[in-house]
């Protein structure tokens, strides 16, 4: 079978919006051919991101009518702590309205100046977080997980020795934290090993250090280990978790992942202390510690969500859907980040227009292209976003890869969307010769890639 068929039926539809080319023009005149500024509604694919963009199920939906909205206490906050606690083992759990609040809290009680925190990838808002109270954020990721050509079954991985040299070179007590993102985002969707996962954890307690997961892709990072690790094979995916969650003292968690639902998060943690700090301090920002920022109804359907992922011909589904995406491309040519990740296909930009100069975004004119051609949102990752300016000549320095990240939400498109796709990028792809690139006429000092305007080179 070429594609794993979808392990549900569509009770609800959502029509879609077709618009002409000549329309889509107009539209990404008028933005700035800045794909961010385009209203949704005229999009007829959006794979922008599968944060929060997730379909909830019947069941989900039926969870939100048994809203508790009392303001403390409520009887869906006990659902979600005792699902939490079941799948992620830790004692305390905090909600918070999304991930990155998580990410807040947790460093604004633990980060002082000079501090380092080490992960595989940062998340550029975990990143940003962490340098916001002054620390700094490093990358231990294993070379292979650099490399889009490197077929390594766990390009997530952390290089232990470049975790053992961080601890080293700044010294176990400016390092508060130590961090693990399954699977990895920033790195393409590229899961971490069970095995890695022990490794960390042994490093973590040897100095005394604290070991927490950033856990919003948790269920695809158990099944990718189910699939290709020895020994996982026969274990379900909860008793994967279950087993990877053991090895740390806490998560931060964006539920708007894989909790399947639009919004909503928290914290978890052993240690009573750092949690009464937090919650203290959820008080003062997000709300009562039995809510934190979120309505009963929303507890509800992150309690079920979080069980939901845990099915294995959902996650089948899933992470197949996205490769077969992948595959579509590949077979075709199209240079990929490869192996395929869970959440998103990656396209190489750099190979794709080898004939547009970082300076002059060539995943910007892809994902321009692909808007106007085809009514596909997809997001540009490489100078546009990731760029950094020399302190002295100003002049940009390119970050190492230029992509463009097809992600791809839960549950909402079919595979024959996913066909769609992969034809528009395929027809472009025939034709690339003829993309041109971009330059910029407005942009914010920082994270300009949601606000700029560009101009097409003529
Ligand atoms: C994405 C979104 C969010 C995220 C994450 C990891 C590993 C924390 C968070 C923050 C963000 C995004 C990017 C581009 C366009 C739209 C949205 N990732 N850790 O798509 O969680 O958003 O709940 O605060 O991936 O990758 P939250």
């Amino acid at each position: 079978m070429q594609f794993p068929a979808e392990p549900f039926r569509i009770k609800v539809v959502e029509p879609l919006k077709i618009t002409s080319r000549e329309e889509r023009e107009k539209l990404i005149k008028e933005a700035g051919y800045n794909i961010f500024m385009i209203p949704a509604d005229s999009i007829y694919i959006d794979l922008l991101t599968d944060s929060g963009t997730s379909a909830m199920s019947d069941n989900q939906w039926a969870g939100l009518m048994l809203g508790d909205e009392s303001y403390a206490g409520s009887k869906n906050y006990y659902h979600f702590e005792e699902t939490v606690r079941h799948i992620f083992g830790f004692k305390n759990v905090i909600p918070t309205h999304q991930g990155r609040v998580a990410e807040n809290l947790l460093f604004s009680n633990i980060l002082k100046e000079g501090d380092v925190v080490p992960n595989n990838i940062h998340f550029d808002t975990t990143r940003a977080n962490v340098e916001y109270h002054k620390a700094q954020a490093i990358d231990c990721v294993i070379d292979e997980g650099m490399d889009p050509q490197n077929l390594h079954p766990f390009k997530g991985n952390m290089d232990i020795d470049k975790l053992e040299a961080a601890i080293q070179k700044y010294g176990k007590d400016r390092v508060p934290i130590i961090l693990l993102t399954v699977t990895n985002n920033s790195g393409g969707g590229q899961p971490v090993s069970m095995q890695n996962i022990r490794e960390v954890s042994a490093v973590a307690k040897k100095h005394g250090i604290p070991f927490f997961f950033d856990a919003c892709r948790f269920a695809e990072n158990c099944y990718f280990i189910k699939e290709r690790e020895d020994g996982y094979q026969d274990k379900t995916i909860l008793e994967i978790a279950q087993e990877m969650f053991s090895y740390a003292d806490g998560c931060t968690m964006s539920a708007k992942k894989d909790g399947l639902v639009n919004i909503g998060g928290f914290l978890a943690m052993n240690d009573d202390q750092w949690a009464q700090r937090i919650t203290n301090m959820l008080i003062l920002i997000e709300g009562f510690k039995t809510y934190g920022g979120l309505a009963g109804r929303d507890l509800e359907a992150i309690a079920r969500g979080l069980k939901e992922v845990l099915d294995e011909n959902y996650l089948r589904f899933r992470i197949n859907q996205t490769r077969f995406l992948g595959e579509m491309l590949d077979k075709e040519g199209v240079p990929i980040v490869k192996p395929v990740g869970g959440h998103a296909v990656y396209v190489d930009a750099r190979r794709f227009l080898p004939h547009i100069p970082p300076e002059q975004f060539p995943g910007q004119a892809l994902v321009v292209e692909l808007f106007v051609r085809a009514g596909i949102r997809s997001v540009e990752i490489g100078s546009l976003m990731m760029a950094k300016k020399d302190p002295q000549t100003g002049k940009m320095i390119p970050p190492k890869l230029e992509l463009v990240r097809l992600a791809i939400p839960r549950r909402v498109y079919t595979n024959m969307h996913m066909q769609y796709v992969a034809e528009a990028i395929i027809e472009i792809y025939r034709e690339r010769e003829k993309l041109k690139g971009f330059t910029i006429e407005y942009e914010a000092d920082f994270l300009r890639h949601f606000t700029a305007r560009l101009k097409p080179i003529a």
